[in-house]
Protein backbone atom coordinates (compact mmCIF):
# COMPACT_ATOMS: atom_id res chain seq x y z
CA UNK A 1 0.00 0.00 0.00
CA UNK A 2 1.14 3.47 -0.58
CA UNK A 3 -0.77 6.20 1.33
CA UNK A 4 -0.53 9.02 -1.21
CA UNK A 5 -2.31 6.99 -3.76
CA UNK A 6 -4.68 6.31 -0.86
CA UNK A 7 -5.56 9.52 -0.46
CA UNK A 8 -4.81 11.71 -3.26
CA UNK A 9 -7.67 14.03 -3.95
CA UNK A 10 -8.95 14.46 -0.38
CA UNK A 11 -9.39 18.08 0.84
CA UNK A 12 -9.95 16.91 4.29
CA UNK A 13 -7.75 14.21 6.34
CA UNK A 14 -8.33 13.02 9.55
CA UNK A 15 -5.55 11.37 11.49
CA UNK A 16 -5.94 9.39 14.72
CA UNK A 17 -4.64 6.33 16.71
CA UNK A 18 -5.81 4.74 20.27
CA UNK A 19 -6.79 5.96 23.48
CA UNK A 20 -4.42 6.43 26.17
CA UNK A 21 -1.87 7.24 23.03
CA UNK A 22 1.62 5.60 23.49
CA UNK A 23 5.05 6.66 21.52
CA UNK A 24 3.91 4.35 18.53
CA UNK A 25 0.23 5.96 17.94
CA UNK A 26 1.41 9.24 18.42
CA UNK A 27 4.67 8.99 16.61
CA UNK A 28 2.51 7.40 13.43
CA UNK A 29 -0.26 9.90 13.78
CA UNK A 30 1.72 12.88 13.95
CA UNK A 31 4.54 11.73 10.97
CA UNK A 32 1.93 10.99 8.78
CA UNK A 33 0.33 14.18 9.27
CA UNK A 34 3.69 16.27 8.69
CA UNK A 35 4.26 13.55 5.79
CA UNK A 36 1.05 13.85 3.83
CA UNK A 37 1.46 17.80 4.60
CA UNK A 38 4.20 17.56 2.65
CA UNK A 39 3.99 15.08 0.17
CA UNK A 40 0.54 16.60 -1.19
CA UNK A 41 1.24 19.73 -1.40
CA UNK A 42 4.36 19.16 -3.56
CA UNK A 43 2.02 16.53 -5.70
CA UNK A 44 -0.76 18.68 -6.34
CA UNK A 45 0.21 21.92 -4.98
CA UNK A 46 -3.39 22.49 -2.88
CA UNK A 47 -2.58 21.78 0.26
CA UNK A 48 -5.35 19.45 2.32
CA UNK A 49 -6.29 20.17 5.73
CA UNK A 50 -4.95 17.65 7.78
CA UNK A 51 -6.38 17.28 11.37
CA UNK A 52 -5.37 14.80 14.15
CA UNK A 53 -7.05 13.76 17.28
CA UNK A 54 -5.41 11.97 20.06
CA UNK A 55 -6.02 12.09 23.65
CA UNK A 56 -3.55 13.92 26.07
CA UNK A 57 -0.22 11.90 25.92
CA UNK A 58 2.86 11.64 28.64
CA UNK A 59 5.81 14.90 28.63
CA UNK A 60 8.50 13.08 27.05
CA UNK A 61 6.62 12.37 24.01
CA UNK A 62 5.17 16.15 23.96
CA UNK A 63 9.43 17.03 24.36
CA UNK A 64 10.37 14.55 21.47
CA UNK A 65 7.92 14.15 18.75
CA UNK A 66 7.73 16.83 16.16
CA UNK A 67 4.28 18.09 13.99
CA UNK A 68 1.88 18.64 17.18
CA UNK A 69 0.91 21.85 15.48
CA UNK A 70 -2.18 19.24 13.24
CA UNK A 71 -3.42 18.43 16.87
CA UNK A 72 -6.89 19.48 17.57
CA UNK A 73 -8.01 17.77 20.29
CA UNK A 74 -9.65 14.47 21.13
CA UNK A 75 -12.46 15.16 18.85
CA UNK A 76 -13.83 17.95 17.08
CA UNK A 77 -17.11 19.95 18.31
CA UNK A 78 -18.97 19.63 15.11
CA UNK A 79 -19.91 17.13 12.68
CA UNK A 80 -17.60 16.50 9.61
CA UNK A 81 -17.80 14.54 6.99
CA UNK A 82 -13.81 13.88 6.00
CA UNK A 83 -13.00 12.74 2.70
CA UNK A 84 -10.42 10.56 4.50
CA UNK A 85 -9.80 9.20 8.13
CA UNK A 86 -6.94 7.11 8.67
CA UNK A 87 -7.08 5.37 11.96
CA UNK A 88 -3.29 4.06 13.22
CA UNK A 89 -2.10 1.35 15.53
CA UNK A 90 -5.42 0.21 16.26
CA UNK A 91 -9.22 -0.74 14.93
CA UNK A 92 -12.06 0.92 15.29
CA UNK A 93 -12.53 -0.96 18.89
CA UNK A 94 -10.17 1.62 21.01
CA UNK A 95 -10.33 4.81 18.99
CA UNK A 96 -12.32 6.87 21.74
CA UNK A 97 -14.52 10.05 21.02
CA UNK A 98 -13.36 10.49 17.22
CA UNK A 99 -15.01 7.41 16.78
CA UNK A 100 -18.06 9.65 15.90
CA UNK A 101 -15.59 11.27 12.86
CA UNK A 102 -14.39 7.79 11.32
CA UNK A 103 -17.95 6.58 10.93
CA UNK A 104 -19.04 9.80 9.19
CA UNK A 105 -15.94 9.82 6.83
CA UNK A 106 -16.28 9.23 3.14
CA UNK A 107 -13.28 6.90 2.98
CA UNK A 108 -11.84 4.94 6.00
CA UNK A 109 -7.96 3.73 6.01
CA UNK A 110 -6.67 1.37 8.84
CA UNK A 111 -2.59 1.08 9.24
CA UNK A 112 -2.10 -1.12 12.40
CA UNK A 113 0.17 -4.29 13.48
CA UNK A 114 -1.96 -5.66 16.57
CA UNK A 115 -2.56 -9.34 15.63
CA UNK A 116 -6.32 -8.56 17.22
CA UNK A 117 -7.24 -6.24 14.76
CA UNK A 118 -9.26 -7.29 12.29
CA UNK A 119 -8.81 -5.20 9.14
CA UNK A 120 -11.50 -1.88 10.04
CA UNK A 121 -12.51 0.50 7.44
CA UNK A 122 -12.42 0.46 3.59
CA UNK A 123 -8.72 -0.12 3.08
CA UNK A 124 -6.89 -1.73 5.55
CA UNK A 125 -2.88 -2.63 6.02
CA UNK A 126 -2.52 -4.90 8.96
CA UNK A 127 0.99 -6.81 9.54
CA UNK A 128 1.16 -8.07 12.56
CA UNK A 129 4.52 -9.26 11.90
CA UNK A 130 6.23 -5.86 12.38
CA UNK A 131 7.13 -4.56 15.32
CA UNK A 132 5.30 -0.98 15.23
CA UNK A 133 2.67 0.82 13.35
CA UNK A 134 5.59 3.50 12.42
CA UNK A 135 7.65 0.79 10.81
CA UNK A 136 4.94 -0.30 9.04
CA UNK A 137 3.91 3.16 8.24
CA UNK A 138 6.92 4.02 6.33
CA UNK A 139 6.69 1.21 4.19
CA UNK A 140 3.73 2.91 3.01
CA UNK A 141 5.65 6.09 2.44
CA UNK A 142 8.14 7.77 -0.30
CA UNK A 143 11.22 8.13 1.14
CA UNK A 144 11.62 11.49 -0.67
CA UNK A 145 9.14 12.81 1.04
CA UNK A 146 10.69 11.96 4.82
CA UNK A 147 12.77 14.75 6.34
CA UNK A 148 14.32 14.78 9.84
CA UNK A 149 11.29 15.76 11.35
CA UNK A 150 8.97 12.97 10.17
CA UNK A 151 11.83 10.32 10.64
CA UNK A 152 12.22 11.44 14.53
CA UNK A 153 8.25 11.16 14.74
CA UNK A 154 8.58 7.61 13.19
CA UNK A 155 12.24 6.65 14.92
CA UNK A 156 9.81 7.85 18.80
CA UNK A 157 7.33 4.73 17.43
CA UNK A 158 9.83 2.34 16.86
CA UNK A 159 11.95 2.60 19.80
CA UNK A 160 8.79 2.63 21.95
CA UNK A 161 7.34 -0.78 20.49
CA UNK A 162 10.78 -2.39 20.37
CA UNK A 163 12.13 -1.23 23.82
CA UNK A 164 14.88 0.30 21.64
CA UNK A 165 15.27 -2.46 19.52
CA UNK A 166 15.43 -5.41 22.04
CA UNK A 167 12.44 -6.94 22.35
CA UNK A 168 11.99 -10.17 19.65
CA UNK A 169 9.49 -8.32 17.40
CA UNK A 170 12.66 -6.22 16.20
CA UNK A 171 13.58 -7.79 12.35
CA UNK A 172 16.13 -6.41 10.46
CA UNK A 173 14.08 -4.58 8.41
CA UNK A 174 13.19 -3.07 11.63
CA UNK A 175 16.94 -2.15 12.10
CA UNK A 176 17.26 -1.34 8.28
CA UNK A 177 14.39 1.59 8.79
CA UNK A 178 15.76 2.60 11.77
CA UNK A 179 18.71 3.20 10.18
CA UNK A 180 17.55 4.95 6.88
CA UNK A 181 16.16 7.33 9.76
CA UNK A 182 19.17 7.93 11.71
CA UNK A 183 20.22 9.47 8.47
CA UNK A 184 18.34 12.51 8.58
CA UNK A 185 20.47 13.44 11.25
CA UNK A 186 18.07 14.38 14.25
CA UNK A 187 19.49 13.79 17.87
CA UNK A 188 18.58 10.25 18.38
CA UNK A 189 20.40 9.54 21.57
CA UNK A 190 19.02 12.00 23.54
CA UNK A 191 15.31 10.82 22.04
CA UNK A 192 15.76 7.39 23.46
CA UNK A 193 16.74 9.07 26.48
CA UNK A 194 14.25 10.85 27.05
CA UNK A 195 10.98 8.71 25.81
CA UNK A 196 12.36 5.50 26.83
CA UNK A 197 15.27 5.56 30.04
CA UNK A 198 14.72 9.31 31.63
CA UNK A 199 12.67 8.88 34.56
CA UNK A 200 11.85 11.66 37.57
CA UNK A 201 13.30 12.26 40.89
CA UNK A 202 10.47 10.33 42.62
CA UNK A 203 10.02 7.88 39.89
CA UNK A 204 13.84 6.74 41.23
CA UNK A 205 13.50 7.29 44.50
CA UNK A 206 10.36 5.10 44.64
CA UNK A 207 12.73 2.73 42.35
CA UNK A 208 15.13 2.58 45.25
CA UNK A 209 12.62 2.01 47.69
CA UNK A 210 10.86 -0.91 45.84
CA UNK A 211 14.18 -2.75 45.13
CA UNK A 212 15.51 -2.35 48.56
CA UNK A 213 12.04 -3.94 49.67
CA UNK A 214 12.37 -6.91 47.35
CA UNK A 215 12.25 -10.54 48.86
CA UNK A 216 12.47 -13.87 47.08
CA UNK A 217 10.39 -16.50 47.52
CA UNK A 218 10.25 -19.87 46.07
CA UNK A 219 13.74 -20.70 46.57
CA UNK A 220 14.51 -17.25 44.20
CA UNK A 221 12.39 -17.94 41.33
CA UNK A 222 9.81 -15.43 42.71
CA UNK A 223 10.52 -11.69 43.64
CA UNK A 224 8.08 -9.65 45.10
CA UNK A 225 8.05 -6.00 46.72
CA UNK A 226 5.27 -4.13 48.52
CA UNK A 227 4.86 -0.76 48.99
CA UNK A 228 2.03 0.85 51.45
CA UNK A 229 0.38 4.34 51.03
CA UNK A 230 2.59 6.09 53.65
CA UNK A 231 5.85 5.06 51.88
CA UNK A 232 3.98 6.25 48.79
CA UNK A 233 2.69 9.33 50.35
CA UNK A 234 6.03 10.25 52.01
CA UNK A 235 7.97 9.77 48.80
CA UNK A 236 5.23 12.02 47.18
CA UNK A 237 4.38 9.61 44.41
CA UNK A 238 1.80 8.88 42.46
CA UNK A 239 0.14 5.80 41.12
CA UNK A 240 1.93 6.57 37.49
CA UNK A 241 5.17 6.45 38.87
CA UNK A 242 5.40 2.81 39.47
CA UNK A 243 5.15 2.09 35.70
CA UNK A 244 8.81 -0.13 34.90
CA UNK A 245 8.96 -1.37 38.93
CA UNK A 246 8.00 -4.53 38.25
CA UNK A 247 10.23 -5.22 34.62
CA UNK A 248 13.02 -4.15 37.03
CA UNK A 249 12.16 -6.76 39.77
CA UNK A 250 11.97 -9.67 36.23
CA UNK A 251 15.65 -8.54 35.54
CA UNK A 252 16.66 -10.37 38.69
CA UNK A 253 18.77 -13.29 37.86
CA UNK A 254 17.10 -16.57 38.56
CA UNK A 255 13.58 -14.93 38.72
CA UNK A 256 10.77 -16.85 36.90
CA UNK A 257 8.13 -14.31 37.88
CA UNK A 258 7.84 -10.91 39.51
CA UNK A 259 4.78 -9.12 41.80
CA UNK A 260 5.10 -5.48 42.81
CA UNK A 261 2.24 -4.64 44.73
CA UNK A 262 1.23 -0.98 46.19
CA UNK A 263 -1.89 0.57 48.17
CA UNK A 264 -3.11 3.32 46.07
CA UNK A 265 -5.92 4.05 48.63
CA UNK A 266 -6.79 3.02 52.28
CA UNK A 267 -7.32 -0.90 52.10
CA UNK A 268 -7.25 -0.70 48.13
CA UNK A 269 -3.91 -2.70 46.33
CA UNK A 270 -2.92 -2.91 42.98
CA UNK A 271 -0.51 -5.88 41.65
CA UNK A 272 1.56 -5.55 38.81
CA UNK A 273 2.62 -9.24 37.80
CA UNK A 274 5.68 -10.41 35.10
CA UNK A 275 6.85 -13.15 33.43
CA UNK A 276 10.12 -14.27 32.20
CA UNK A 277 8.76 -16.70 30.31
CA UNK A 278 7.78 -20.41 32.19
CA UNK A 279 4.62 -18.48 34.18
CA UNK A 280 1.25 -17.35 32.53
CA UNK A 281 0.98 -14.23 34.57
CA UNK A 282 -2.64 -13.28 32.70
CA UNK A 283 -3.65 -16.41 34.40
CA UNK A 284 -2.76 -16.05 37.46
CA UNK A 285 -4.25 -12.40 37.40
CA UNK A 286 -8.00 -13.86 35.95
CA UNK A 287 -8.09 -15.62 39.02
CA UNK A 288 -8.20 -12.39 41.02
CA UNK A 289 -10.20 -10.63 38.57
CA UNK A 290 -7.59 -8.90 36.59
CA UNK A 291 -6.35 -9.44 33.22
CA UNK A 292 -3.83 -8.66 31.14
CA UNK A 293 -1.15 -10.78 28.47
CA UNK A 294 0.96 -13.95 29.47
CA UNK A 295 3.96 -11.95 29.96
CA UNK A 296 2.64 -8.88 31.74
CA UNK A 297 -0.54 -8.39 33.82
CA UNK A 298 -2.51 -6.84 37.13
CA UNK A 299 -5.01 -7.50 39.41
CA UNK A 300 -6.63 -5.85 42.41
CA UNK A 301 -6.71 -6.52 46.02
CA UNK A 302 -8.89 -5.17 48.72
CA UNK A 303 -8.16 -5.55 52.02
CA UNK A 304 -5.76 -5.44 55.16
CA UNK A 305 -3.63 -8.21 54.73
CA UNK A 306 -1.12 -7.78 51.68
CA UNK A 307 0.77 -10.40 52.65
CA UNK A 308 -1.80 -12.87 52.71
CA UNK A 309 -2.86 -11.95 49.18
CA UNK A 310 0.88 -12.26 48.00
CA UNK A 311 0.61 -16.11 49.86
CA UNK A 312 -2.24 -16.80 47.15
CA UNK A 313 -0.12 -15.58 44.44
CA UNK A 314 2.92 -17.58 45.50
CA UNK A 315 0.83 -20.83 45.50
CA UNK A 316 -0.17 -20.06 41.85
CA UNK A 317 3.21 -19.52 40.47
CA UNK A 318 4.62 -22.92 42.26
CA UNK A 319 1.72 -24.33 41.11
CA UNK A 320 2.65 -23.37 37.53
CA UNK A 321 6.56 -24.03 38.18
CA UNK A 322 5.64 -27.62 39.49
CA UNK A 323 7.16 -26.75 42.72
CA UNK A 324 5.05 -28.91 45.59
MN1 LIG B 1 2.07 -0.09 18.37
Amino acid sequence: MKILSEVLGSRTIAISGHEKPDGDAVGACLALAMYLDRAMSGATGARPRIDVYLENFPESLKKNIPGQQFIRGETAKEDIAYDAFILLDTGKGRLGKAERLYDLARRRINIDHHISNPGDGDVAFIDPERSSTCELLYETMDPSFVDRDIAQALYVGMVTDTGVFRYSNTSGRTLQIAALLLEHGFDFSRVVQEVFFEKTYVQQKLMGRALSEAALRLDGRLITSVIDSAAMKSLGARKEDIDGISSELILTEGVDCAVFMHEQSAGFWRLSLRSGGKVDVAAIAQDFDGGGHVRASGCSYSGADPEGMLRMVEEKVALQLGIV
